[in-house]
């Protein structure tokens, strides 16, 4: 008996080296079919690579949060916004702004939806340390998920913090972030297992995998085309810590 296996990627954020990596690892399991859950710009060098890899390598690509503002940046916006839209091409800009919100699976009788931030919007962040009444409502359907019976999976990425959460019969999962992982500083992915397509329950298999890749590579990208921010990227890739937090891990 042979399972089909998705690979669902998240939050590549420009980091052009880190998704090569992680494509290398899904390629070398001989996994053709993966779902990106957006966030493929901002904060990293190379969004415009990063959009024409993902088009090409990803059978399903989700809205994120940065793909939802990036594209109308204003004007007045701080200089490192401009200079990530500033980056992309206008057909990326209108590829990005054009991306659903949820992806429905059905694997060995498990119903999975898979979205950016939550059920409610792609703006709405749900942490690991999370309400009852935020779990329930990532399973709800809504405007942006859109009608059907309710999922007993639900992954989703935006806090670039991987987990798995079985409760009361339901799976709750983040794949947490190819190129801006916040939990540990190595890129991670999902792997989901079972039949594609198959209403009766059978095998069903949820993996998280980490792949390492050269980090200083890619800081020394984001200096050599002298990306704004870049120092406080600097810091994220190297340590896991998000920039918000870094000075009060300096002081501690
Ligand atoms: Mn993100």
């Amino acid at each position: 008996m042979t399972l089909d296996r998705i690979a669902v990627v998240s939050d590549v954020h420009g980091n052009l080296t880190a998704l090569e990596a992680v494509l290398a690892d899904i390629a070398a399991r001989g996994i053709t079919h993966v779902v990106n859950l957006g966030d493929y710009v901002g904060k990293g060098p190379r969004g415009s690579a990063v959009v024409d890899r993902c088009r090409e390598a990803c059978a399903v690509n989700v809205r994120g949060n940065w793909d939802d503002f990036l594209p109308v940046t204003p004007p007045d916006a701080p200089a490192e916004m401009r200079w990530w839209h500033g980056e992309l091409r206008p057909d990326q800009l209108a590829w990005l702004a054009a991306l659903p919100l949820s992806h429905a699976v059905l694997l060995s009788g498990r119903r999975i939806r898979l979205f950016h931030a939550s059920a409610g919007s792609v703006h709405t962040r749900v942490h690991f340390h999370h309400s009852d009444e935020e779990f329930d409502a990532m399973f709800r359907a809504t405007d942006l998920t859109g009608p059907g019976p309710e999922p007993t999976v639900v992954g989703y990425g935006d806090v670039h913090d991987a987990y798995v959460e079985v409760r009361d019969g339901r799976t709750l999962f983040n794949v947490g972030s190819v190129g801006n992982p916040l939990d540990e500083p190595v890129p991670c992915y999902a792997i989901l297992e079972g039949r594609l397509d198959d209403e009766a329950p059978g095998p069903f298999g949820l993996q998280l995998v980490r792949v390492p890749y050269d980090v200083e590579a890619e800081i020394a990208v984001a200096h050599l085309l002298g990306m704004p921010t870049a120092d406080v990227w600097e810091v994220e890739l190297r340590t896991g810590v998000y920039r918000g937090l870094q000075a009060r891990a300096e002081e501690a």
